[in-house]
């Protein structure tokens, strides 16, 4: 098994969290996204989405989505459990994972990707060239708060996101508040449950 990864990748950043919170530790090449290493032909034999992180299997088969491969990791280490133990468990933590991933760090990647001179023609990760388009970087400015201000109402009645335990949910939280920072987006002052959630979250990998 081996992990091509960046560290500074906030997706990247989720697979490390969670590999690091169970003590995990795997081969792992860093790709140089800086140098649109991931763009080149060498790692698109390896990933041909060219994004990172990618888990490659001893039988050759690659996971390329981040909850795909925590899952994987999941079941192989189920120590420290990160993907819930009920049921009821196991289904919040997926459905916050997606809804952060959609509300947060795609609306994220969005402005991101969609204003940087660094982007250019770069407005999603892969192969294909696709235009900036600078709307969608106003709706990720729009989405954002929203989310943010259901985030404090829920953890106002909840330690972790997904209820009693420390979980993945987490794990995307934290890494989709720090990369919010790229664009200047942060968790206003009011939202004082998010706020000591933040603490409490990033205590855990102090
Ligand atoms: N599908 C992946 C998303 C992976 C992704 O978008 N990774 C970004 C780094 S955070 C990437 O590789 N971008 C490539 C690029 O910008 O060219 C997931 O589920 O997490």
């Amino acid at each position: 098994m081996k992990l091509y990864t960046f560290d500074a990748a906030p997706n990247a950043r989720r697979v490390t969290l969670f590999m690091q919170y169970k003590g995990i530790e795997i081969e792992t090449t860093q790709i140089a996204m800086m140098e649109l290493e991931q763009l080149g032909d060498d790692y698109k034999k390896i990933n041909p989405e060219c994004t990172v992180p990618a888990l490659v299997l001893d039988d050759g088969t690659v996971l390329t989505e981040v909850v795909g491969i925590c899952a994987y990791l999941e079941a192989l280490y189920p120590d420290k459990p990160l993907m819930g133990s009920s049921a009821l468990e196991k289904a919040l933590v997926i459905s916050w994972d997606h809804k952060l991933f959609v509300g947060i760090m795609a609306a994220t990647g969005g402005i991101l990707r969609n204003t940087s001179k660094g982007f250019v023609n770069r407005g999603l990760p892969g192969p294909i060239d696709v235009p900036q388009i600078p709307e969608l970087a106003e709706r990720g400015r729009l989405q954002i708060p929203q989310i943010l201000a259901k985030l404090n109402e829920h953890l106002s009645s909840n330690q972790w996101l997904a209820g009693d335990n420390f979980s993945l949910a987490d794990i995307d939280l934290l890494a989709s508040i720090d990369f919010m920072a790229w664009v200047k987006q942060s968790v206003p002052d009011e939202c004082v449950h998010l706020k000591s959630w933040h603490e409490r979250a990033a205590a855990i990998f102090a």
